[in-house]
């Protein structure tokens, strides 16, 4: 997990938030809740996900029926435990971008994959809420261009009202999160269409149905 430990953590608010949370979750009453109280949703989540064993406890808890394998369901649950919120097909598009054997679940391989990608997003969205608990469009903008996507504005803000859920003009942590997702799973659907490298794509009908029903979310 060497990659994930230059992403240092200190973030006061977050951790206000993390000991609210905690108490919500205490009735739920593991440590499982405690655990991903402490993980997931927050900037302090970093450090402990970082390491392995700490991922490897998380895995086999949501692995509930000891399959070796997450389903959308159960990632959506451990997400909503942490107090982040998705929409089942944002899990699904998470266990996509990550599926390797493509099995339509996630091991701990594919997770540990997906986890150095969320904790970037976390990490920049850490930086730039500045105590507030969201971002603002301006802020999700340089958000998305430290995450590695420069859009122009016609497409930065469709992208960003169809995931301002509250419709007010600030952005969650699981309402950034979502978004980076239907971002780098777009990117990853044009790149195999634009095999040419030319960052342009020419499609047909269907395959323009193809595409958008693979990033719909
Ligand atoms: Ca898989």
């Amino acid at each position: 997990m060497g990659q994930t430990s230059s992403f240092p953590i200190s973030n006061q608010p977050s951790l206000k938030i993390n000991a609210k949370e905690h108490t919500k979750n205490k009735e739920g009453n593991n440590s499982f809740a405690l655990l991903l109280s402490l993980s997931l949703s927050l900037s302090l989540s970093l450090w402990e996900m970082e390491n392995t064993a700490i991922l490897r406890e998380w895995f086999d808890r949501v692995d509930s029926d000891h399959t070796g394998n997450i389903s959308a369901p159960q990632l959506k649950r451990a997400f909503a435990a942490g107090n982040l919120e998705f929409s089942i097909s944002v899990v699904q598009q998470m266990i996509r971008m990550y599926d390797f054997d493509r099995n339509g679940t996630m091991n701990f391989e594919e997770f540990v994959a997906l986890n150095k990608f969320l904790l970037k997003i976390q990490h920049t969205f850490s930086a730039l809420e500045r105590g507030r608990g969201f971002l603002i469009p301006e802020d999700v903008y340089e958000g998305l261009v430290k995450v590695g996507f420069s859009l122009d504005s016609p497409a930065f803000y469709t992208a960003c009202e169809s995931f301002d859920q509250n419709k007010k003009g600030r952005f969650r942590l699981d309402d950034f999160i979502s978004l980076c997702i239907f971002l780098q799973s777009a990117r990853n659907l044009f790149s195999s269409f634009d095999t040419a490298k030319q960052g342009r794509v020419s499609l047909d009908f269907n395959q323009f149905i193809y595409c958008t029903a693979n990033c719909r979310i």
